[in-house]
């Protein structure tokens, strides 16, 4: 019998227990800190976890990301050298396309600016390009990035992307690494950041990087969403680039500090979106399920799936 200890800051352990006997009634769980012999764990599934729990383990064998990210993970230290597996789920990719979709359409058919007619109880009609106009650029092409910009081009979009490492492009173009950001960027009218947190990309989304964005598009500015992580995010730059009308809007998902203070000035800005970090929720029967599939295969002897790359950090 496998024994399995929870180490979630923020996180209550008590439902995804449930759901884990519930599907596999033979584990052992147990909750930090009240773990019993160390020992005796060999497996970790953790949301933000704490160094000592990890370290504490001698015999442990593999940590679970409870998220798709694993910057929560990869910013403690020390941590045990065994294998990371995160999270990739259909649910949570569907989720997060249905996000970024949405955004977009908001921002192809003006939905805010009807709204704000609405508000009016004004009768008033503006152009409409068509889909095939706006540009949108995907950064990160990876599980998120990809079927994000499947399903725009399938909407008719012009797409491209933007990652770290050389890809095929097909139907969808895609620019890699620090020499193919400008040309990405220069053809970009709406950018999609789905970008894992790593030094990389730490505050990738600045005030230089929104310059480039394409001024003359046919949404009138370009414009941001973020739903992967607000550690990319100079929120500060973002501000006065939508002050200064180099950025048309933002729709933020992710933040630097989360829950989103209160006091800062993204709240009341005309020109931001804001989503409490939920754009793609991870279904926790999903996962469960995906969770033990993955201790099933490891104690088979298979591989292990979603294994991430600690030198790249994601
Ligand atoms: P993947 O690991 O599958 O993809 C990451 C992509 O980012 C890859 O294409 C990778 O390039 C690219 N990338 C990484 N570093 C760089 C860099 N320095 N320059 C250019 N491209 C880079 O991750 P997912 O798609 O599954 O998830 C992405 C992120 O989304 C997660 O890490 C998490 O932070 C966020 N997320 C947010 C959620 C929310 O609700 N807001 C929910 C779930 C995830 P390459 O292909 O070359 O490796
Ligand atoms: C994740 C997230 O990483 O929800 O899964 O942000």
């Amino acid at each position: 019998m496998s024994a399995v200890m929870f180490n979630m800051t923020g996180w209550d352990a008590g439902p995804w227990a449930k759901r884990m006997l519930k599907v596999a009634p033979e584990l052992d769980l147990r909750v930090w800190p009240e773990i019993g012999d160390p020992a005796e764990i060999d497996y970790a599934l953790v949301w933000k976890p704490d160094s000592r729990a990890l370290m504490a383990l001698p015999n442990l064998k593999v940590i679970f990301s409870l998220g798709a990210g694993v910057d929560h993970i990869l910013s403690v230290s020390p941590l045990p050298d065994v294998p990371i597996v995160r999270i990739v789920d259909a649910n949570l990719t569907n989720r997060m396309s249905e996000y970024v979709v949405l955004h977009c359409l908001m921002a192809l058919r003006k939905q805010r600016l009807y709204d704000a007619h609405q508000a009016k109880a004004e009768w008033v009609e503006h152009s409409q390009p068509a889909a095939e106009e706006v540009r949108c650029g995907v950064m990160g092409y990876g599980v998120l990035g990809r079927d994000a910009a499947t399903k725009l081009k399938m909407i008719g979009f012009d797409v491209a992307a933007w990652s770290r490492t050389a890809k095929e492009s097909g139907d969808i173009p895609v620019y890699h690494g620090d020499d193919g950001l400008r040309a990405f960027l220069n053809r970009t009218d709406i950018l999609i950041s789905l970008l894992p947190l790593t030094p990389a990309t730490t505050d990738i989304l600045n005030s230089d990087l929104l310059r480039q964005l394409a001024p003359d598009g046919v949404l009138g500015g370009p414009m941001l969403i973020n739903a992967g992580r607000g550690g990319s995010q100079v929120e500060e730059d973002i501000l006065a680039a939508l002050d200064a009308g180099v950025l048309a809007h933002a729709t933020l998902d992710v933040f630097k500090t989360e829950p989103l203070p209160n006091t800062h000035p993204f709240w009341r800005h005309p020109k931001v979106t804001i989503t409490p970090h939920n754009a793609a929720v991870s279904d926790s029967r999903a996962l469960v399920l995906y969770i033990i599939r993955q201790m099933e295969r490891f104690e088979r002897g298979e591989p292990l799936e979603n294994v991430i790359d600690r030198a790249a950090g994601y």
